[in-house]
C-alpha cells in the first residue's frame, strides 16, 4: 500500500523544480502501473501534431513537430491511464462495495482499468456484469419515470472531447433539461462570469507566441511545476530572455523559484542560471483583491505625479478612451480606497505594493496568469474582474506579448463550455440548437454542482449521470454531498478507473467504463479522433495509439449515444449514425456555434486552429460595446471576519492545494517533492509563529474542524502539523482529503465556486494517541 512505498519523512527540498529528480519520478510511475513496453513509444506522441492530447493539464502545446516535450506529471497522467492492471468483475464479486469503501481512495484507484460494465445488486451489496444494452435500458427507465426531465442532473469532467459533450449535452437537452454541472463550477467559473463583464469573453487573451514577447508575467495563485508542468517551459525562457516574473503566492513554491529544463542540457548540469522568478510577492490566502487593488491605486498615484512633473504617462490614455468605460468611476474609488485597509486585507506592506506596481507600470508587454488561487475565494469574481481592471489600465490586452492568461485544469475544460456544457446556456445558442435540430430545447436555466447537490438532499433531483470524474470527492460538503448521492434513484458513473463515486451511489447504480484519450477508438473499422480546445483557445484533433484496455469498452460518443438512443429513440437526431464517423459530429457542432466553421478541413493541420476571441481583437463584446472597468469593494462582513469575530486570534484560514503526485482525487503516490513532505498526505502546513501563538508543536496531531456557525460539525481528526514557510494565520492541506470541512454554502458570489481556498478553522490537539 501507498505508505509502505515512501517512508513518511518531512524534508526540504532543496533543488531545482524539475531536473533529474523527475526523469526518475518517470521511471518509477511507470514501472508502477507496470505499463507495457510497447506502450512507451507513445509518451513520444504526447502533444505530438499527429498524437494524442496529454490528458493532464489544459496548457497548450509548443508547436514543434520534432522534439519531444517532457513533463513529469504528464507522464504519470497518462501511465494511469495505460497501467496494466484491472478492475474486472472478479474484484466485485470478491467484494462487497461496504468492503470496498474500507479502502482508501489511492487503493481504489490502483484497482487498474475497469473492463466491463456493471450494475449494482443491493441484496448482494456487489456490482456485477451487465450487458451494454440492458444498462442503457436501466438509465431509460428511470428518465421516464420522472415527473419532470428537471430531476435528472447530468455532469461532465474536463476530459470529456468536444464530440462526447457536445452530442451530450443534445440528448440532455432533447430530454428536456439543462442541468449540467461541471468541475469548470468549482474551477475557473469566477473566470467565465467574471470576464465576459469586463472584456466580453470568459476566456483568456494570449496565446503562447505572446509569452514569446512578453517583458512582465504576473503569475497570480497557481502552481505551474506541478499543475502545468509544461507551461515552465515558457517560464523559464522569457526568465533567460530577461523578463521580469513576479510570483504573488502565499506559499513560496519552489517551482516559481527555481527550474531546470530537462530539455536542456546546460539546466540538468547545473551550469545555467535556473532561477524563474525575479520578485515574490506573498499575500495573506484570499488578500489577492486588497492587493491588486492597491497596485492599480498606486498606478493611478504614478501618473498623477508623472502628469506633475510633466513626464509621459503611466495611464494608457489612448486605451481608455477608445476602448473602455467607467473608468472615473473606478479611479474614483481607488481614490477613497484606505491604504492602512489595504494593506491589512491584502497582508502585504505598502512598501512591496507600491514596488509590485512600479514593476506593473513599467512593463511595456505584461501578461497576467491565474490559477485556483484567485478562483475559489467567496470574492473570486471580483478578484478576476479586478486584475482585468489593472491590465486594462495600461491597454495590456489585446496587444502583442500582453493579456488575460487564465490557466485552466482538466485538458478540455475550456472546450466543453464552447460546445454547449453550461447550465446557464444563453438563447441565441439554445435558438441555434432549435433551427439546426428542430425541437424545443428546455429555455429556463439548469443547477451547477452546488445546486444539485442540495436540489438531491431536497428530492428535486433523483437521477444523476456523470461523465467523468469523481463528483463524490471533489465536491464540498463531504458527508452532505454523499448523503445527497445516496438518495437518488439511480446513479450513473462512465469512468476510466475505480474511484469513491461508484461506492457512494443511489438505490440503483451503474458504472460504465471507457475508452480513455490514449487509446485506438475504432467506429466502423475506422480510427476515430476526439477534439480539444486547450487554454489558450487552439483546438486539436486526438488520437489514441494504445490497444483498448479491455474488448468491452465504448467510447464516450457511444456510450451518450446509447443512453439517448434508449432514452428517445432516433429523435431528434439518428444517435448511431453519429458514432459511425466522429467528423460528423463537427459538422453539427460547426452548424450550431460560431467559430467552427470548416471544423474538419481545420482541425486536420497539424497543430489544429485558434478559435478566435473577440477581446484577443479588443472587440468588445459587452452591453457598452467597450470594455468595462467594474467597481467593487474590499468585502467588510465575510464569513471569516464573522469567525474571527467569534473566535478571535484562534482563528485560522485554510487553503486546499493540490500535491505534486496526485490528479485532483486521484492520488499517484504520497509524496509532495517540492514541498518536501513524502509517504503522507495527513498533514497541515502551519507557520512557526502560528505554533507558538496555539500552544502547539510540529509534528503533533491536531482536529481541524469548521468555524462556520451553522451549527453543523465538520471536522477532520488526527493532520500532522508541518513548520512551513507560509503566511501566519494561514494553513494550507491537500485536497480531496479536506472537503468535509467546506460547507455546501461557502461559495463563491455570482459564480457558486466552492470557497476552497479560503475556510475559515479552528485547530484542536488531537485527543486519541492512536491516530499518530
Ligand atoms: N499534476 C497535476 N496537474 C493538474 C492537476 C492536478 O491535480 N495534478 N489539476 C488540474 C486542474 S483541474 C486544475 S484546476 C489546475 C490547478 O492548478 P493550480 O491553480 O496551480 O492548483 P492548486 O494546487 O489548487 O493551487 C494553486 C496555488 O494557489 C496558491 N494559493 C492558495 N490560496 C491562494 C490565495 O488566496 N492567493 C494566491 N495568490 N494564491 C493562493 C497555492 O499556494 C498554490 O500554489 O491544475 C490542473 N493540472
Ligand atoms: N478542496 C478542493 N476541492 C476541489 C478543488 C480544490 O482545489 N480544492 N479543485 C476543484 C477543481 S479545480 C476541479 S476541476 C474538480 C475536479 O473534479 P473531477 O473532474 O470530478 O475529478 P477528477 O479527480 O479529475 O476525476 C477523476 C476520475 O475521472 C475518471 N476519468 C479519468 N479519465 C477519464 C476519461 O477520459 N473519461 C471518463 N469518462 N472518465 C475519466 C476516472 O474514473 C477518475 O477516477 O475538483 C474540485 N475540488
Ligand atoms: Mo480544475
Amino acid at each position: 500500500m501507498a505508505a509502505s512505498e515512501t517512508t513518511r519523512k518531512i524534508e526540504p527540498y532543496t533543488h531545482a523544480a524539475a531536473g533529474w529528480g523527475a526523469l526518475k519520478q518517470v521511471a518509477v510511475h511507470l514501472i508502477k502501473e507496470k505499463v507495457p513496453g510497447a506502450h512507451y513509444r507513445m509518451l513520444l506522441q504526447q502533444n505530438q501534431p499527429d498524437g494524442f492530447d496529454c490528458p493532464g493539464c489544459a496548457w497548450p502545446d509548443r508547436d514543434h513537430t520534432s522534439s519531444f516535450e517532457f513533463c513529469e506529471n504528464g507522464v504519470k497522467a497518462v501511465a494511469a491511464e495505460s497501467t496494466s492492471k484491472r478492475a474486472t468483475p472478479d474484484l466485485f464479486a470478491a467484494h462487497t462495495v461496504a468492503e470496498l469503501m474500507e479502502q482508501s481512495d489511492y487503493a481504489l484507484e490502483q484497482h487498474g482499468r475497469l473492463t466491463d460494465p456493471l450494475v449494482y445488486d443491493k441484496a448482494t451489496d456487489r456490482y456485477r456484469k451487465i450487458a451494454w444494452s440492458e444498462a442503457f435500458e436501466i438509465i431509460a427507465r428511470h428518465l421516464h419515470a420522472l415527473e419532470h426531465p428537471d430531476q435528472a442532473s447530468f455532469y461532465t469532467s474536463g476530459r470529456t472531447s468536444n464530440e462526447a459533450a457536445f452530442l451530450f449535452q443534445l440528448f440532455v437537452r432533447a430530454y428536456g433539461t439543462n442541468n449540467f454541472p461541471d468541475c469548470s463550477n468549482m474551477c475557473h467559473e469566477a473566470t467565465s462570469r467574471g470576464l465576459p463583464g469586463t472584456v466580453g469573453v470568459g476566456k483568456g487573451t494570449v496565446t503562447l507566441d505572446d509569452f514569446e514577447h512578453a517583458d512582465t508575467l504576473l503569475l497570480f495563485g497557481q502552481n505551474p511545476a506541478t499543475n502545468h508542468p509544461r507551461m515552465m517551459g515558457e517560464l523559464r525562457d522569457c526568465a533567460k530572455r530577461g523578463a521580469t516574473i513576479v510570483a504573488i503566492n502565499p506559499l513560496r513554491e519552489r517551482g516559481l523559484e527555481r527550474f531546470a529544463s530537462p530539455q536542456h542540457p546546460l539546466d540538468m548540469l547545473g551550469l545555467a542560471n535556473d532561477r524563474i522568478s525575479s520578485v515574490f510577492i506573498r499575500p495573506r490566502l484570499g488578500g489577492d483583491y486588497a492587493l491588486i487593488k492597491g497596485v492599480a491605486k498606486h498606478v493611478l498615484e504614478l501618473d498623477l505625479a508623472a502628469q506633475r512633473g510633466g513626464e509621459a504617462r503611466v495611464l494608457d490614455v489612448d486605451f481608455i478612451a477608445r476602448h473602455t468605460t467607467g473608468f472615473d468611476a473606478f479611479a474614483a474609488d481607488l481614490q477613497a480606497e484606505d491604504w492602512d485597509e489595504i494593506v491589512a486585507e491584502s497582508g502585504v506592506p505598502r512598501a512591496e505594493i507600491e514596488a509590485l506596481a512600479r514593476i506593473y507600470a513599467k512593463g511595456e508587454r505584461v501578461i497576467a496568469t491565474w490559477g485556483m488561487g484567485l478562483t475559489q475565494h467567496k470574492n473570486a469574481v471580483a478578484n478576476v474582474q479586478i486584475l482585468s481592471n489593472l491590465m486594462m489600465m495600461r491597454g495590456q490586452i489585446g496587444k502583442r506579448g500582453a493579456g488575460l492568461c487564465p490557466v485552466r485544469g482538466h485538458s478540455n475544460v475550456q472546450g466543453d463550455r464552447t460546445v454547449g456544457i453550461e447550465e446557464k446556456p444563453t438563447q441565441a445558442f439554445l435558438d441555434r440548437l432549435q433551427k439546426v435540430f428542430g425541437f424545443e430545447p428546455p429555455r429556463h436555466h439548469g443547477l451547477d454542482v452546488v445546486d444539485t447537490i442540495n436540489a438531491m438532499l431536497r428530492g428535486e433531483v433523483r437521477v444523476f449521470v456523470g461523465l467523468g470524474g469523481n463528483f463524490a470527492m471533489a465536491t464540498p460538503d463531504t458527508p452532505r454531498t454523499w448523503e445527497a448521492l445516496r438518495a437518488c434513484r439511480l446513479t450513473v458513473q462512465i469512468s476510466t478507473k475505480l474511484n469513491r463515486s461508484h461506492l457512494v451511489h443511489g438505490e440503483e447504480a451503474l458504472i460504465l467504463p471507457t475508452l480513455g484519450r490514449t487509446e485506438i477508438d475504432l467506429q466502423d473499422g475506422v480510427p476515430q479522433g476526439g477534439t480539444v480546445e486547450d487554454s489558450m483557445s487552439m483546438v486539436h484533433l486526438s488520437h489514441g495509439m494504445n490497444r483498448p484496455a479491455s474488448t468491452n469498452l465504448l467510447s464516450e460518443v457511444a456510450i451518450v449515444a446509447g443512453m439517448a438512443e434508449a432514452t428517445l429513440g432516433k429523435r431528434p437526431v439518428d444517435w448511431a449514425w453519429y458514432v459511425r464517423d466522429y467528423a460528423r459530429i463537427r459538422d453539427a457542432i460547426a452548424q450550431v456555434i460560431d467559430g467552427f466553421q470548416d471544423y474538419n478541413k481545420r482541425v486536420a493541420k497539424p497543430g489544429g486552429f485558434h478559435l478566435g476571441v473577440a477581446s484577443r481583437e479588443r472587440v468588445w463584446q459587452t452591453a457598452s460595446g467597450k470594455a468595462q472597468f467594474i467597481v467593487s469593494a474590499i468585502e467588510r462582513d465575510t464569513p471569516i471576519t464573522r469567525a474571527r469575530q467569534r473566535h478571535g486570534e484562534r482563528l485560522m484560514v485554510l487553503t486546499t492545494i493540490r500535491s505534486h503526485d496526485q490528479y485532483n482525487t486521484t492520488i499517484y503516490a504520497m509524496n509532495d517533492r517540492y514541498r518536501g513532505v513524502y509517504g503522507q498526505r495527513d498533514i497541515l502546513l502551519i507557520n512557526p509563529a502560528d505554533l507558538q501563538k496555539l500552544g502547539l508543536r510540529a509534528g503533533e496531531r491536531v482536529d481541524v474542524s469548521t468555524a462556520w456557525g451553522d451549527g453543523i460539525e465538520r471536522r477532520i481528526r488526527g493532520f500532522m502539523l508541518v513548520e512551513y514557510d507560509i503566511p501566519p494565520g494561514c494553513l494550507g492541506a491537500y485536497y480531496p482529503e479536506t472537503n468535509p470541512l467546506v460547507p455546501l454554502d461557502s461559495a463563491a458570489d455570482h459564480c457558486g465556486t466552492p470557497a476552497y481556498k479560503s475556510i475559515p478553522v479552528l485547530l484542536e490537539r488531537t485527543e486519541t494517541k492512536a491516530a499518530a
